[in-house]
């Protein structure tokens, strides 16, 4: 039904960012232990603190794309370009990337004369990998929903390719952006089949990444064997070494993709009867970049389970939650739309 996609959609958007502004506190610090991390959730879950949490670069970046769709109601590289100068300048100190900077001052100083140009020079030429493309991906998956995979890929390069030039960080945010696609296109009233969503993700990155150089494709091929092996305990820190979970897309995209899968089950360590609270938390317990890795759990989750899988004890610790709601009702009817 239309509400449950409306349902979806929120639940992406506001996944999204509780995992930033859940994850932040633990952002590139050595990893939580259990302790800490099944305190920091029952303490939210029980209300008990009013503490609001600060969202970060990924949602910054996240906004800036849905608004430019929602204003242009298409991939428009230029004001996207715009967009994240702006409010990189207006609110500087949300710990963006160390390298990203450096593209935002040479849009500013080119006059945006060509916006893929600074993307182009950074780390020598080769282009970043970092995860930057990937984290801000959500509102192009929501937005394209109904276009093929083909529009899809077209539409997460340009807004990618800004920042991020190197084939693993576009690539990256194309295997972000079709796992909430098939999250928002799966229905959770029915059986999950997890070694059939990894293999679907699988064969659509087959014919993206190049045969000899495909870290795509092996880390998906790591997680279906996870799940072939019945090796479904295996530790957060385990899925830190086999599937990464560093600022690089290739190192952070696959563990994200597997915390959404992994949270469908209970887990040993932390008693918590909802998949979603359970995909962050074992997102967060993966250590590393925790606001980036959650942020992308949350919203293949909340794209799975809509909004009301989603407890409002959660949503409201979470600064601009309104905001990105609001807007994601703008996104949902500019999507409505759109159906070239
Ligand atoms: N940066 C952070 N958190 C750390 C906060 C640091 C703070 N600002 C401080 O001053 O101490 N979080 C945010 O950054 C990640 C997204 O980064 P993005 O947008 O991809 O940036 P960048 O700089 O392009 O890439 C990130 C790092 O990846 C490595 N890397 C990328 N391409 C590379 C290449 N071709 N060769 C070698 N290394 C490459 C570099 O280490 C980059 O610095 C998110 O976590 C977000 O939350
Ligand atoms: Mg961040
Ligand atoms: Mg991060």
């Amino acid at each position: 039904s239309n509400s449950g996609l409306l349902s979806k959609f929120r639940g992406c958007m506001i996944g999204s960012l509780i995992g930033d502004c859940l994850g932040e506190p633990f952002e590139l610090r050595t990893r939580a232990s259990k302790t800490v991390l099944r305190n920091y959730f029952s303490n939210l879950l029980s209300g008990g603190s009013t503490k609001m949490f600060p969202y970060t670069d990924d949602t910054s970046m996240t906004l800036s794309v849905a608004r430019s769709l929602v204003e242009n109601k298409k991939i428009d590289p230029k004001d996207l370009a715009k967009r994240f100068v702006d409010e990189y300048f207006r609110e500087p100190n949300l710990s963006y990337g160390t390298h990203v900077v450096v593209v935002f001052y040479a849009l500013k100083e080119t006059n945006f004369e060509d916006v893929f140009l600074p993307g182009k020079m950074q780390f020598n030429g080769s282009g970043s990998y970092g995860n930057g493309a990937a984290m801000r991906i959500a509102p192009i998956a929501l937005f394209d929903h109904n276009k093929t995979d083909e529009s899809l890929k077209r539409d997460v390069e340009e807004c990618s390719r800004i920042t991020h030039n190197h084939p693993y960080g576009y690539n990256g945010a194309i295997l972000q952006c079709l796992a909430i696609k098939a999250a928002l296109k799966s229905d959770s009233s029915k059986e999950f089949d997890p070694v059939d969503f990894i293999s679907q993700l699988e064969k659509k990155m087959e014919t993206i990444e190049t045969k000899d150089d495909s870290p795509y494709c092996e880390s998906l091929k790591k997680i279906k064997e996870i799940y072939l092996q019945d090796h479904e305990d295996i530790s957060a820190e385990e899925i830190a070494k086999c599937l990464g979970n560093d600022e690089t897309a290739h190192e952070s995209v696959p563990a994200a993709i597997y915390s959404f899968l992994r949270g469908m089950k209970p887990l040993s360590d932390f008693e918590c009867s909802n998949p979603f609270v359970r995909t962050i938390y074992f997102a967060i317990s993966i250590g590393g970049d925790t606001d980036t890795i959650a942020a992308m759990a949350g919203s293949i989750a909340g794209a799975y389970y809509g909004i009301d899988g989603i407890p409002t004890e959660l949503q409201e610790r979470c600064e601009f939650r309104d905001e990105v709601d609001n807007l994601t009702y703008k996104l949902y009817d500019v999507s409505q739309e759109d159906t070239s």
